[in-house]
């Protein structure tokens, strides 16, 4: 890590999500201990802001239209300004979810700063609907659709942000369920996908190789969002939409320990903590766990 400094962001949001409980992830990873990790690594917590984020709809929601959009629209701008801000005071941003909509707010705050962002995305969706294309009307469905300014939800009025990523700066790791719109996008805008089967194949050591070659290349800075449900259930049973054959506990540390060892990290989310599903606050304490090996914690 280039930064002494982490900027802990906290967003208690879940209604882009597809059940409530994501909303408690930010105190659920502090009471697990975050901040002493964080300072065990000798690191410091220069300031530590909650984003202020409405629980309940303003409006009533609309069957097969997107859901609880004015309220994302709300905390991406929110979440822009803090993320920004905490670049601009020379910190690294470290984004606590809620729901992974949190992350148009992030991206969005970064494109202010970086003009050619590399992206990995962990997870195992690739969250790329479009409002007109998904099934679900789930927001969390589509921050890379809205990142890569794909979705009419883009927060490209705001001063300074966006286009937040090109496609050819992003990498998805851990794919496993995808719907048939988002496999055509992936395939039509040629982004690099590495799939739980090129994790099979190839193993997590060259996937992540082969990931930084890719947002790496020719970009000034490197954002991770990291959502839970990219672990096995087994591993982290906390999550709203967990999908059966996930990363396994050493294979997601390795990922964010290679990672951290190249020091080009610039910023991280980590998204989908959902309490309500967790089993004695595991999935809060892997994810504290996670942060500390992306933010350069080592075995020896
Ligand atoms: N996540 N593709 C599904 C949808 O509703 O659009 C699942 C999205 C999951 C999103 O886990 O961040
Ligand atoms: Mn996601
Ligand atoms: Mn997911
Ligand atoms: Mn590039």
């Amino acid at each position: 890590m280039r930064h002494h400094d982490v900027a802990i962001i906290k967003v208690p949001f879940g209604l882009g999500g597809a059940r409530g409980g994501a909303e408690l992830g930010p105190d659920e990873l502090i009471t697990a201990g975050l901040k002493r990790e964080i300072a065990s690594l000798g690191l410091n917590v220069s300031k530590e802001i909650r984003v202020d984020c409405p629980s309940e709809s303003v409006a009533p929601i609309e069957r097969n239209r997107v859901k609880y959009l004015s309220e994302v629209s709300q905390v991406s701008e929110r979440v822009c300004n803090e993320v920004s801000g905490a670049i601009a005071g020379g910190s690294f941003p470290l984004v606590l979810g809620g729901d992974h909509s949190v992350a148009i707010g992030s991206l969005a705050g970064l494109s202010a700063h970086y003009s050619n962002l590399g992206v990995i995305w962990f997870d195992a969706h690739a969250d790329l609907n479009t409002e007109e294309r998904s099934l679900s009307g789930n927001m969390h469905g589509m921050s890379v659709a809205a990142a890569l300014g794909h979705s009419a939800f883009n927060l490209s009025h705001i001063p300074g942000a966006g286009p937040f990523v090109d496609p050819s700066n992003l990498v998805y790791i851990g794919l496993r369920d995808l719907d048939v719109y988002e496999k055509e996008q992936i395939r039509a805008l040629g982004i690099k996908s590495f799939t739980m089967h090129d994790i099979d194949r190839i193993g997590i050591q060259q996937v992540v190789e082969q990931a930084l070659a890719v947002v790496g290349e020719g970009t000034d800075g490197i954002h991770i969002s990291f959502d839970m449900d990219c672990l096995d259930p087994r591993e982290a049973p906390g999550v709203g939409t967990p999908v059966p054959g996930g990363l396994n506990y050493r294979e997601a540390h390795f990922a964010l320990e290679l990672l951290a060892s190249t020091n080009r990290v610039t910023s991280m989310d980590l998204v989908e903590v959902n309490p309500l599903f967790d089993q004695n606050r595991h999935t809060a304490r892997l994810g504290v766990e996670l942060i500390a090996s992306m933010l350069g914690k080592r075995i020896l």
